[in-house]
């Protein structure tokens, strides 16, 4: 039987009393968000007519979420990540700062300590001879378009099987993590290999939530970045390897147009040398 009580005197006052509101102490930012939380909740629950049974089948989905530490993951798949993002950007809008290299999602699998480098690195361990060889190379200038030397450039990225180094144990310490100090023209160059996109793991927490919206946890082939130099703003960003299937179709919504990029094969010996993309590495 379908019953309506959210909007009695009964419940209202219980809802004061849970958030707080007939205490002194605590803080009164919290008490109004978790008012309106919860009143969001009840009235979910009313509306839909939540069983006990689904409720704490929701409860022990969260309990599974939490033990294999995978909020981070579920938050980008419910457009958490890109709705700040596009908080961001609309503030960022509304007080004339704009231009520049959009910012896209940090996503949960930065780790930071990665090595540091000048100017040059090399990203790979070495130990994935299948894998396609891929030079990274830009400059960091300011909005006026101005070099800036020894900026930060901290780059994450995943193996060609779309695994990640410190969460996949395959795979070496801080490999494909490297942190990159510009030269004095503002630019880095990194060697390392492709990556391949990243899928939800099969059957976690995470996918079945996924599953259950009818979705799937593929991200296309991307790269992360962290720019930063003193008295600039933090840019956190990606780029994404064009032509994969998901580049439109990803389960984090990172994607922007702006953040597209073309490969190009280099098969010109001369062009890699007159480019600066060979050894020593740092
Ligand atoms: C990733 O590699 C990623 O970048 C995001 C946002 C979510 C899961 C895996
Ligand atoms: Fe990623």
């Amino acid at each position: 039987m379908t019953v309506k009580i959210f909007d009695t005197p009964q419940v209202q006052d219980f809802l004061n009393t849970v958030a707080g509101f007939d205490q002194d102490g605590g803080s009164e930012r919290a008490k109004r968000i978790v008012h309106r939380l919860l009143a969001d909740l009840y009235r979910l629950i009313d509306d839909f007519d939540i069983t006990p049974e689904e409720f704490w089948a929701t409860a022990s989905l969260m309990n599974e979420l939490g033990k294999g530490s995978q909020f981070g993951l579920l938050a980008p798949g419910l457009g958490f990540d890109h709705y700040l993002d596009m908080r961001m950007d609309a503030e960022d809008e509304a007080r004339g700062l704009s231009g520049g290299t959009p910012r896209t999602i940090e996503g949960p699998l930065y780790v930071a300590g990665a090595p540091v480098a000048e100017g040059i690195t090399r990203m790979d361990d070495g130990s994935d001879s299948d894998s396609e060889v891929m030079w990274l190379t830009g400059q960091v200038r300011d909005t006026d378009g101005r070099p800036v030397a020894g900026a930060r450039v901290e780059i994450w990225h995943a193996n060609a099987k779309g695994g990640y180094s410190h969460f996949d144990p395959s795979q070496s310490e801080y490999n494909l993590r490297r942190t990159i100090i510009t030269d004095a023209e503002g630019r880095y160059r990194a060697r390392s290999i492709i990556p391949s996109g990243y899928g939800v793991p099969e059957g976690s927490p995470t996918d079945r939530v996924l599953k259950a919206l009818g979705r799937h946890g593929q991200r296309p082939a991307h790269i992360h970045y962290f720019i930063s130099a003193p008295g600039h703003k933090h840019l956190t960003t990606q780029i994404n390897l064009a032509g994969d299937p998901y580049t439109w179709d990803d389960f984090a919504f990172a994607t922007r147009e702006e953040l597209l990029v073309e490969g190009r094969p280099i098969d010109d010996a001369a062009e890699a040398e007159a480019r600066g993309l060979e050894g020593p590495f740092t």
